[in-house]
């Protein structure tokens, strides 16, 4: 906007007091400092500031001061606000909340987080997505990460895992490669947060273990409809090791109380545009409504006989164990119920490692996993600039903790006494060694050579991938092959499309002729020589979402188009149902200022163009015939009605609300019902319409 030039007067110095006053119009919020109602505003020194409006001038008109400490002060730390963003998994979101244990794992472990029935640890957990920065979306096709900290009585346990159960490499070497092909290309600096992009594709191409996490990614799985509806998985093998010294493997796996579940494409794309925020939102509105997130956590518990008798080997980072061979055993829940007070001093400051683990639990040889040991420490001192990470609150341990590491930048503790160092005889209270202290696994290793090798049993890249695709439902698999077709529809580099369908035929040949007809290919490419031939596994339906999906409302949201005049009584038994059965409920209307036809004027919760269906789990469109005859011709309020049958969502309608629909040529089917049929309507709502699908996309 163009700013008028304020027309210089004739300087007459004014105070600072007599400024603010000027600012401060009537001035009637002047506060006190001392004994008022606020505290005083203070320098980082603690000096009263009289004037935070003003810099201190050399005259009314005049150059500011060098002198002018409150200034300089407020500048320089803004100018330093900023650090460096995780390299990966630069977006997240994250809340406090509890874990308790249910089932004791005594038998397993000595740690007391797993032993100590009824005890509730606190936890900080953040999820994140991988590859765009942390000011990207919430809703890219990219994997979600899932990381607790436990501040255990041992001290810290921090699980960092993943909403997908592998991984795309099987050696932590070739994790910065990985990770230099998925986020923007160096030169463009484009694609933010997204993988359909040539450097991606060309790095999976020659990276055939990748192929089980690419069907993984390439599912719905990377496209969550709330971070409250994911699962979470440790990914590797760690050790549970007992008061003896003896160790089990096992799989660490987070199950959502409110089942699993995902959009679809068009919706995730449709998101994107609707709220950028879509998933932190999600979460901090269940939160602040007092509608705590909640997952099980469950183990797969095996020892290294039944690891021999795998067809496969556990310590390979692109395997998962089928729960059909390995049952899962659900030992505690994680409640999430208290949003972060600062989000920077939290979110953005915790640091997790895999390497934090109290005495009981111990690592496996997995060498992505040893790889990961190293890494995050390295990584979180550049980031967050100081070895004394440890000490921001968010990351001390809430057991007491002592050592002999002093100094360093940013120390905030005053150690007292002479001996900072161990052993020694002059203190009696410095700290020492404990018996009860980590001790590792008694493992023996095995006798080979030393070399940079990779174990013949990680030679089967094909047969999870295959048992992945074959145990999903018809419409996952439609929606893996579209996945590819996207994503490989973005790569302009021809062989490097073909090499990737390629693999695909050792994994699925429908499948690979579908991804090969969605790209135009003239013939299939030629499959790659594999290393091991692709073994059939028994189909593992646990890899679902659709067949895993509950048949429920709750913790989902539903939306009700409304306008002047819409049945009031309609919407109240629309909204007490679904209210029962345990959704949030928001009025969307044209205006947010409208009566019903009880006549009583109302505000809706959202105004129709910035609260699209997309947003909601299901809707209803609740309108007077003249409302909808109005609104049908109204684009936010067709597309309202057409994207919500679109993205397969239930639907009731009363006769204005038809009207918006035959706009949008929405047909009728079983998801959509009267709205007076309020019972029909919460059925429909509890679940996705699959049927529908192939009736309203053009999939692979
Ligand atoms: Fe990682 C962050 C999960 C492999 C190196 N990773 C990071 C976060 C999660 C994961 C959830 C974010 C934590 C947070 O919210 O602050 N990473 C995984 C999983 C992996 C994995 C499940 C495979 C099973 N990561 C992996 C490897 C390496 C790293 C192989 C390096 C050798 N990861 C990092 C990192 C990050 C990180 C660069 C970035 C920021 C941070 O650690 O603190 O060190």
């Amino acid at each position: 906007m163009a700013s008028k030039k304020p027309t210089p007067k004739p300087a007459k110095a004014r105070s600072s007091d007599e400024c603010r006053e000027a600012e401060r119009g009537s001035g009637d919020e002047l506060h006190e400092h001392a004994g008022g109602k606020h505290p005083a505003l203070t320098t980082n020194q603690g000096i009263p500031v009289s004037d935070n409006q003003n810099s201190l001038r050399a005259s009314p008109r005049g150059p500011t001061l060098l002198e002018d400490f409150v200034l300089r002060e407020k500048i320089t730390h803004f100018d330093h606000e900023r650090i460096p963003e995780r390299i990966v998994h630069a977006r997240g979101t994250a809340a406090h909340g509890y874990f308790e244990l249910t089932t004791s794992l005594a038998k397993y472990t000595k740690a007391r987080i797993l032993t100590e029935v009824g005890e509730k640890t606190p936890v900080f957990t953040r999820f994140s997505t991988v590859a765009g920065g942390a000011g990207s979306v919430d809703t890219p096709r990219d994997v979600r990460g899932f990381a607790v900290k436990f501040y255990t009585k041992e001290g810290n346990w921090d699980l960092v895992g993943n909403n997908i159960p592998v991984f795309f490499i099987q050696d932590a070497i070739k994790f910065p490669d990985l990770v230099h092909s998925v986020k923007m290309e160096p030169d463009r600096a484009f694609p933010q947060a997204a993988s359909a992009h040539d450097t991606f594709w060309d790095f999976i191409s020659l990276t055939p273990e990748a192929m089980h996490m690419i069907m993984w990614a390439m599912s719905d799985r990377t496209i969550p409809r709330s971070l409250r509806m994911i699962e979470g998985f440790g990914v590797h093998s760690f050790r549970l090791v007992n008061a003896d010294g003896a160790s089990t493997f096992v799989k660490f796996h987070w199950r959502p109380k409110l089942g699993i579940q995902s959009t679809v494409w068009d919706e995730a794309v449709k998101l994107q545009a609707a709220d950028n925020d879509f998933h932190r939102r999600d979460l901090f509105e269940a939160i602040e409504s007092g509608r705590y997130p909640e997952w099980n956590l469950a183990v797969q518990l095996f020892t290294e006989e039944d690891a021999a008798a795998f067809p496969f080997d556990h310590l390979d980072p692109t395997k998962l164990i089928p729960e059909e061979l390995v049952p899962l055993k659900v030992i505690g829940r994680m409640v999430l119920d208290r949003w972060p007070d600062n989000f920077f001093a939290e979110t953005e400051q915790v640091a997790y490692c895999p390497a934090n683990v109290p005495p009981g639990i111990d690592f496996s040889n997995d060498p992505l996993l040893q790889g990961r040991l190293f890494s995050y420490l390295d990584t979180q001192l550049s980031r967050l600039g100081s070895p004394n990470f440890h000490q921001i609150p968010v990351n001390a341990p809430k057991c007491p903790f002592a050592n002999m590491q002093r100094d360093g930048h940013m120390q905030m503790q005053v150690p007292k006494g002479r001996v900072n160092y161990e052993p020694s005889s002059l203190q009696e209270d410095s700290p020492r060694e404990t018996r009860a202290g980590f001790r590792s696994a008694a493992v023996t290793g095995d006798d080979s050579a030393k070399g940079r090798v990779r174990a013949e049993s990680f030679a089967d890249h094909y047969s999870q991938a295959r048992l992945f695709f074959r145990s999903q439902s018809k419409p996952e698999q439609a929606h893996m092959a579209s996945a590819l077709t996207f994503e490989l529809s973005k790569v302009a580099t021809m062989h490097v499309r073909e090499a990737i369908v390629g693999h695909l035929r050792h994994i699925d040949a429908d499948l690979a002729q579908r991804v090969a007809n969605g790209l135009g290919l003239a013939s299939l490419p030629p499959a790659p020589p594999a290393a091991v031939s692709p073994i059939d596994m028994p189909p593992s339906p646990a890899l679902q979402i659709i067949g895993k999906m509950k048949d429920t409302l709750e913790g989902r949201a539903v939306g009700i188009l409304v306008d002047d005049g819409s049945d009031a009584a309609t919407i109240r038994a629309l909204r007490k149902a679904a209210l029962d059965a345990g959704a949030s409920v928001k009025l969307v209307a044209p205006r947010l200022g409208i009566a019903l036809s009880d006549g009583k004027p109302m505000y809706a919760d959202g105004q129709l163009a910035g609260t699209p269906s997309t947003v909601f789990d299901a809707v209803a469109l609740v309108l007077t015939e003249e409302a909808g005859k109005r609104l049908a011709r109204n684009g936010s309020a067709v597309d309202f009605a057409r994207d919500a049958f679109g993205h397969l969502k239930g639907i009731a309608v009363d006769g204005g609300g038809q009207a918006i629909l035959k706009a949008g040529h929405v047909g009728r089917d079983a998801g959509v019902v009267d709205a007076s049929d309020v019972k029909a309507f919460i059925k429909a709502a509890k679940t996705r319409q699959w049927d529908r699908e192939p009736k309203v996309r053009l999939l692979a």
